[in-house]
């Protein structure tokens, strides 16, 4: 059984730590044990880097092994071309995820490059809302 990849971009590693007003105060650790838990036995590959270039390289090898994306690019969101192009090779379904609904922001989080490789965008539901696109995807894939 091919594995949901679930990826996450810069700064996330310190979900919980700040701007809990924002983000909530849910750490990445406490994320990924809810992804595992709404995934089953469904296997899960859950990562988070600072790095654009390691980012893509999980897409990348996400486009050989994986069911499915689960992304939460943070602020390469709204910045990396090579991010999108990356994604438009993945030939499964690919949840772009916020914690946060950016489209309450200010206007530079509004435009997602991402959102244009995306099969569907979930914005707003705090932490929760990862275990929501897993259960959403695992729906997709025929898994349970
Ligand atoms: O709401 C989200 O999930 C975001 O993708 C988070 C990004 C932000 O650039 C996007 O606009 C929305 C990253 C936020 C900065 O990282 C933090 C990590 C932990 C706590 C606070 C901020």
């Amino acid at each position: 059984m091919k594995p949901i990849y679930v990826l996450n971009g810069p700064n996330l590693n310190r979900l919980g730590k700040r701007e809990p007003e924002i983000y909530g105060t849910t750490t990445l650790a406490e994320v990924e044990a809810m992804c595992r838990d709404a995934a089953g036995s469904h296997p899960l590959e859950f990562r988070q880097t600072n790095s654009e270039r390691q980012l893509i390289e999980w897409v990348h090898e996400a486009i050989d092994e994986g069911a499915g994306i689960v992304i939460n690019p943070a602020a390469f969101t709204f910045t990396s071309l090579a991010l999108l192009d990356a994604l438009k090779m993945f030939p499964g379904p690919i949840v772009e995820l916020h914690i946060s609904n950016i489209h309450r922001r200010e206007p530079i989080y509004h435009k997602s490059y991402v959102s244009m490789a995306a099969t569907a965008v979930m914005a707003g539901f705090g932490a929760e809302g990862y275990a929501i696109a897993v259960r959403a995807m695992l729906s997709r894939l025929g898994a349970n």
